[in-house]
């Protein structure tokens, strides 16, 4: 049976600043699990594989199975019903907290972090078995066990049309499609296989026009694997890393994510590096493509793309540009002396590359710089270093549940999830029951703060201060961002405040003050916070985003999210610590609020970029602005926020937001007007923020019926559709959300809105 193993990892190969807390990798074992367990497990498979078009996100039962093994000693108390609103009472909705969070307690790993999914992205795991493939490792990293698993997630996933969309809840695209389908291919799968699944994913692809419409990212992809000419591509010209910083278009001024994926991608480019050609590669050139591999018209195929995958259509300027790059600087480049030139650009992009690697402890930014920097490490030395450090790190990205084996968009969300969940816990004022669950959520959020900076000339490297701050998901994993360093400083400046015996000692103030260190330093002179780094660009720049499928990725734009979180912390900062850098923190508070206040919509909205989507951006909207001194009285902003939210509740109340709203900027409720728990939970907290209760609390009494009555028998929520965006396009699981943010929800629904009797 896979077991999920915590905070392990004995391979020589890996490297940890901090004994690996919250690492988290399934193994499998076949001596482990009785025939109970294993039948359990196969029921929930069999349940996703039937309802696998209608409910397509998988709730994490292997995980939850597993822990309520371990863990179930919390006695969950009898499960609470509403008819009517008349019927909530102080009772029963501080039974429901607290069936909630004893349920959620026993999905705590020992190292105080909750593991889960962070699935989501169909785009990703292709890319590995690529890379492994191509590297030859794919046998000695994946077991048939790993396989068997993957091509389980790959045909969950496949549509009822035969292909594959960019996310899980998508439609069919040619790069879903493609990818996947060679993914199978790859991981052993015939072109045939699959009881027609397999023709069927052809077919598809042969029926909208064959690979050559493939988004460039797939074509890119599709080169270095071998079934596609590099000169389909436009032109990633590495010789980009040696221009002047001034420059606006220099990489270093993108986004760290950008620039990150478009690093790796241009050593490859520039090698026109392409892998074995295997009996494998021949058949994929026959399956993809409607004309004969030979006769494919390349330069016509550089500009091609399925007009399902097209979310963001190449500006006129930059096709020119492309074709400028194509035509006449790259024929100079392939001879001397330019050559020359290139040889020192791949060489400088390779510096990077190992930066990176080295600096993440091999886990890298995210996971399509992971698989690509581990090729780019094999390319230059299949026998290096680097290449076998990369390989153990691949585990981290991999996640099981009951619709198979998945890669995720990131090494998890185990910083992120903690940091709300103390809060969520916390808001319920059930502290003394709870402690041991908050002690060791709190030791998880101290070993996970960023202690040093990176080393070096940061400027050298484009890198933004770390030392202080929090990551996403692991200290591993290092990047500092924003609103990571303000919910992490949020929660720990909040278990301060209560008793030491119970939830552990308090960070102490020199940590504290790194932290306040990173999140000034991160405000724009706008006043708005971006992810990761200062806005260091222009959005014009935006007219260069070469990849068809995703929106706003190449400068770190400045967001209402981690604005409103960096607010948010240093206010609660301020109160316990008046005195340290008072002006600066006052005047970045002020100069934040204005932000939000300038960027909210005629409309009263806010669109959320992370989260699905106007109620998230509301969230965060309202909370930063109520924490900034604001409140629905004196401030019209607040006040056309909560009328923007009550206007969208929907019939018998709560709120439900489809993934359409993010990617279409246009509130959409989900197929059916049906609530969200999740969304009607953001709102439950924006509203009561806002002090909805005073004016009508109706809107509330009805959420809150909604959350009370979605609750399950053991104390668990049900999982329902998407709640993570990113590049506004793509969607991504945030499985933690749904214990959470009614957990959140209730308890402050609990103190602040019923009185105790
Ligand atoms: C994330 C995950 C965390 C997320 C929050 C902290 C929640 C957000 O408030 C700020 C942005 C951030 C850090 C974020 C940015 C985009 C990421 C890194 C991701 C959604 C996880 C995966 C995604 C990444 C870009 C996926 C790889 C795909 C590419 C287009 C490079």
């Amino acid at each position: 049976m896979w077991k999920l193993r915590i905070a392990e990892g004995d391979n020589p190969w890996l490297r940890t600043t901090n004994d690996h807390v919250g690492r988290q990798v399934w193994e499998f074992d076949s001596k482990h699990g009785s025939p109970e367990q294993l039948q359990e497990i196969e029921k929930a498979r069999e349940n996703f594989r039937n309802n696998r078009f209608t409910q397509k996100h998988s709730a994490d039962l292997l995980m939850r199975a597993q822990f309520a093994k371990e863990n179930l000693t919390n006695i969950i108390p009898p499960q609470v019903q509403v008819e009517d609103i008349e019927d909530i009472t102080y009772d029963k909705a501080t039974d429901t907290v607290r069936r909630g969070i004893s349920f959620y307690s026993t999905l705590q790993a020992h190292d105080g972090h909750w593991p889960g999914d962070y699935g989501g992205p169909m785009f990703l795991l292709p890319g590995l078995v690529i890379s492994l493939s191509i590297t030859g490792a794919l046998n000695a990293v994946l077991s048939k066990e790993h396989k068997n698993e993957m091509c389980r997630y790959l045909y969950n996933h496949q549509n009822r049309d035969g292909g594959w969309g960019l996310h899980i809840e998508g439609i069919s695209t040619m790069f879903g499609t493609v990818m996947n389908y060679i993914a199978l291919r790859l991981l052993g799968e015939g072109a045939t296989s699959g009881e027609g699944s397999m023709e069927k994913g052809q077919k598809w692809i042969l029926d909208h026009g064959g690979a050559t419409a493939i988004t460039s990212w797939g074509k890119m992809w599709l080169s270095v694997l071998g079934v596609f000419e590099w000169c389909g591509n436009n032109p990633l010209p590495p010789e980009i890393w040696l221009l002047p910083y001034m420059l606006p278009v220099h990489p270093g001024r993108m986004w760290c994510h950008c620039r990150m994926v478009y690093l790796p991608m241009c050593y490859l480019y520039g090698k026109r590096f392409v892998g074995p050609i295997t009996p494998t590669i021949f058949d994929l050139r026959k399956e993809l493509y409607t004309t004969a591999y030979h006769e494919i018209d390349w330069n016509r195929a550089r500009n091609l793309c399925a007009k399902e995958d097209m979310y963001y259509p190449h500006p006129l300027a930059q096709d020119m540009l492309w074709e400028a790059l194509d035509k006449i600087m790259e024929p100079i480049f392939a001879r001397w002396p330019a050559k020359k030139l290139r040889e020192k650009s791949l060489q400088t992009a390779m510096t990077h590359i190992h930066y990176e690697d080295e600096n993440t402890r091999y886990l890298c930014i995210g996971p399509v710089n992971k698989v690509l920097n581990m090729l780019c490490c094999w390319v230059e030395d299949p026998n290096s270093e680097a290449f076998k450090l990369h390989l153990p790190r691949i585990h981290d990205y991999l996640w099981l549940a009951e619709d198979g084996m998945k890669m995720q968009g990131y090494n998890g969300s185990q910083l992120w999830d903690a940091a709300f969940a103390v809060q969520a816990i916390v808001s319920a004022d059930l502290t003394e029951e709870f402690g041991p669950t908050l002690k060791r959520a709190h030791s998880f959020i101290k070993n996970s703060q960023v202690l040093d900076d990176c080393p070096g000339d940061l400027d050298l490297w484009y890198r933004h201060i770390s030392k202080g701050a929090w990551p996403f998901s692991t200290a591993d994993h290092g990047w500092p961002i924003s609103d990571c360093t303000a919910e992490g400083l949020k929660a720990v400046l909040l278990l301060s405040k209560l008793p030491q015996d119970i939830v552990g000692e308090s960070l102490e103030a020199k940590r504290l003050y790194d932290a306040v260190n990173v999140i000034l330093s991160l405000q724009n002179s706008d006043g708005g916070f971006a992810t990761y780094e200062l806005t260091r660009s222009y959005s014009w720049m935006e007219l260069l985003n070469p990849a068809e499928t995703f929106g706003d990725i190449v400068i770190d734009y400045p967001y209402v999210e981690c604005t409103s979180a960096a607010i948010q912390a240093l206010t609660s900062f301020k109160k316990l610590y008046p005195g340290h850098r008072r002006e600066d923190i006052q005047n970045c508070i002020e100069k934040a609020a204005l932000f939000i206040e300038k960027i909210q919509a005629s409309d009263g909205s806010w669109y959320g970029s992370w989260g699905v989507c106007f109620t998230y951006g509301a969230w965060f909207g309202i909370k930063g602005l109520v924490a900034s001194g604001r409140d629905y009285n004196n401030s019209s902003s607040i006040r056309k926020a909560c009328e923007f939210l009550l206007s969208k509740e929907i019939a018998d109340g709560g709120w439900g937001e489809s993934y359409l709203s993010s990617q279409n900027r246009v509130y959409t409720n989900i197929e059916g007007d049906r609530p969200h728990i999740v969304n009607t939970s953001w709102v439950l907290l924006a509203l009561i923020d806002a002090n909805q209760a005073e004016r009508d609390p109706l809107p509330l009494h009805r959420a809150a019926k909604i959350l009370i009555n979605s609750q399950m028998e053991n104390g668990d929520f049900p999982q329902q559709e998407i709640t993570g965006v990113f590049n506004k396009n793509c969607m991504i699981t945030y499985a933690a959300y749904r214990n959470i943010f009614p957990i959140w929800a209730l308890g402050e629904y609990r103190s602040k809105v019923l009185e105790a009797p």
